[in-house]
């Protein structure tokens, strides 16, 4: 099973962020993330088997996540595969710290590797037909957050689904 650690946005902000993929779609065209999948990975495992996928599962139930909040002031892109996403001005301590905590974690235990940056972002388009960000408007958002969730992605012909395996304690 593919998967992977993420925050998932409240409601109104999934709402304001799938208004902003519409913005950003009709700008640099590609593929408009579904709202109900919007995301922001803390952690990408890759192929876990089932039985270590239980697991994990378990010990993400029992986790307790410091509260935060998350600034989005800016658009970025990530030149493969064409990636347009939006996040934060500069580093996020909290966010940095979370994910630290969970690789130091997973890590030892052979689940997925720790990547070299972290640059949290919630992806909006992928294969962008142009990653010109210029005319996007501006964005002052807030994420406010105390769970996390454990994924799988379901890649099919259509492209990738999300399923919660486990949520956090809350
Ligand atoms: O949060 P985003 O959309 O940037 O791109 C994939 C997505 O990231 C990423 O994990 C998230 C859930 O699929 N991903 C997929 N394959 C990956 C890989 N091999 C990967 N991240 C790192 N290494």
């Amino acid at each position: 099973m593919r998967l992977f650690i993420a925050l998932t946005p409240p409601p109104e902000l999934r709402e304001r962020l799938g208004e902003l993929a519409d913005v950003a779609h009709a700008r640099c065209g590609g593929r408009r993330m579904p709202e109900e999948s919007l995301h922001l990975t803390l952690a990408f495992l890759g192929n876990v088997e089932e039985v270590r996928a239980a697991e994990l599962a378990a010990w993400v139930q029992d986790l307790v996540v410091t509260p935060g909040e998350w600034q989005m002031q800016r658009w970025g892109s990530f030149q493969r595969p064409g990636i347009v996403w939006i996040g934060g001005r500069g580093r996020d301590p909290a966010l940095e710290r979370l994910q630290g905590r969970l690789w130091s974690a997973l890590e030892p235990c052979g689940l997925g590797t720790r990547p070299a940056r972290f640059i949290p972002h919630v992806t909006l388009l992928r294969r962008a037909v142009t990653l010109d960000l210029e005319g996007l408007p501006s964005i002052d958002l807030a994420w406010s957050y105390n769970q996390l969730e454990l994924i799988e992605s379901i890649i099919d012909e259509r492209g990738a689904r999300y399923r919660t395996l486990a949520v956090s304690q809350g």
